[in-house]
């Protein structure tokens, strides 16, 4: 009995299975493992007969490494033996259990060589060294995360906010410096309010307003402040994250580019596509409206016409003699020529809505809604005195000056035309008036069918 006398033996028993910690005692004249208290075979499943002997026990360290250490520890007691009480100092080992698993412990040992016995305890500390790597990972992947976030947001060409709606923890990256030249600190040491140019703040604020109530993306387009004074035409898409715990739209994130050159390029486009329908839509030697305006034009009315409740006219004008004008003065002057005269039409046609074109070669067009015959004869006229009052020489002609003859006519209310009627009937009306002798008007109205 090695634990002296029985009723002793009992206590110690009891006292040793109620500690928290794995505990084996054996005998060190027959190193053999005597007593495994209820917490070490809890720890390892292991019960007393599993080893015969103390030196067995450590085949159950799965790691050289270990069983040296624990060979180690212990054995020096055995090298220089005293009858002291011998203290085996802690050391982590990773020990295999019955069921196969391998525990990290923290082991202590104690010799009382006068007793003769030696005691070992077992502190499982797996689950701390799990939640030890475990963090250390976490730590590591975290840190590994954080360098790789640094090196996305410090290397985008775009500028990046990051904005709490509460203004606390505002974020900017480094390319701030190339949007505004503010440094990252100038840039968060201004205002929010500050930044964009006062007449965008009140879209913006509705824009902030729209991702503080939901989680959305939005573009929109403002002048920011740029570190010289001046303003700068940037481009936002922003994004509102959440609250993890609330759910709620708590910030957004955006990325912010300098568009003043695409907005350079949309406004060259935009001027160039209006230059291009404006040549387009005008004749080249006169700049009034050329044929095709006039045949838009034309169709337009002449399709409304039927349910206008107004006359559409159309006066066909050519210039007498211009033939002859051209060979006697020769193709410049013939050219200035007829600038002058469309000018001069131009000048006659009082009307807004009514629109002059050149019809071709010395032909030009008056296509006036709106007007009956008694309109068309007065604005004829009108147009006979401009052009006569130019006096522009013609020595070939028998007036002496450039005159125009005229051809009109009107379509009557309600009466569907096809486009080329009026056309057709002001050109019959023209040779009229050429045949009259010139420089002259000629009417023929189109009769209600
Ligand atoms: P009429 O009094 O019968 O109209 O005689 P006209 O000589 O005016 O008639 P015609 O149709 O025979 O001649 C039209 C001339 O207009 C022929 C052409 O050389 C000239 N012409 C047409 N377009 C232009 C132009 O753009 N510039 C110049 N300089 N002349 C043009
Ligand atoms: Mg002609
Ligand atoms: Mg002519």
């Amino acid at each position: 009995m090695f634990f002296g006398p029985t009723q002793d033996e009992r206590s110690l028993t009891i006292a040793l299975n109620a500690m928290p910690v794995g505990i084996s005692w054996a005998t060190l004249d027959d190193q053999k493992i005597v007593f495994m208290n209820r917490k070490f075979t809890e720890i390892f499943g292991y019960v007393v007969g599993d080893f015969a002997l103390i030196t067995d026990w450590i085949a159950f360290y799965p790691y050289e490494e270990d069983r040296a250490l624990a060979s180690a520890r212990w054995g020096e007691f055995f090298t220089a033996p005293s009858s002291d009480e011998f203290l085996v100092q802690a050391m982590e080992l990773r020990i295999r259990c019955k069921n196969g698993t391998i525990k990290t412990i923290l082991h202590h040992g104690v010799i009382l060589p006068d007793a003769g016995w030696a005691l070992a305890t077992f502190i499982d500390i797996s689950d701390r060294k799990r939640d030890e790597v475990f963090l250390r990972e976490a730590a590591r992947q975290a840190r590994e995360n954080q360098a790789i976030y640094k090196t996305l947001l410090d290397h985008s060409p775009e500028m990046i906010i990051l904005s709490p709606f509460d203004r606390s923890r505002r974020y900017v990256s480094p390319a701030v410096v190339n949007v505004t030249g503010f440094t990252q600190a100038e840039y968060l040491a201004i205002r929010p309010d500050d930044i964009p140019h006062p007449d965008d703040i009140a879209a913006m604020q509705v824009a902030i307003a729209d991702l503080r109530l939901s989680a959305a993306t939005l573009a929109f387009r403002y002048r920011a402040l740029r570190k010289d004074g001046s303003y700068t035409w940037v481009e936002a898409v922003a994004t509102s994250y959440l609250d993890p715990q609330t759910q709620r739209p708590a910030g957004f994130v955006a990325t912010v580019r300098d568009i003043s050159d695409v907005l350079e390029r949309e406004r060259a486009l935009a001027s160039e596509r209006r230059m291009l329908t404006e040549a387009a839509s005008r004749d080249e030697l006169t700049g009034i409206a050329n044929r095709r305006v006039f045949n838009q034009a034309l169709a337009r009315e002449a399709s409304r016409v039927s349910r206008a409740s107004r006359e559409l006219s159309l006066l066909l004008i050519d210039v007498d003699h211009f033939k002859l004008y051209n060979d006697t003065s020769g193709h410049v002057a013939g050219d200035s020529c007829l600038c002058a005269v469309a000018q001069a039409i131009l000048g006659a046609v009082g009307r807004t809505n009514d629109l002059v074109a050149r019809f071709g070669g010395e032909e030009f067009v008056v296509l006036a809604p709106s007007t009956e015959a008694e309109g068309a004869v007065v604005l004829a006229h009108r147009i006979l005195h401009a052009v006569a009052g130019l006096n522009i020489p013609h020595p070939a002609a028998r007036r002496g000056i450039v005159t125009v003859s005229i051809g009109g006519t009107t379509s009557p209310v309600g009466v569907r035309l096809d486009d080329t009627a009026l056309i057709e009937q002001a050109d019959r009306a023209l040779y009229l008036a050429k045949a009259n002798g010139r420089n002259t008007f000629c009417f023929l109205p189109i009769e209600a069918l």
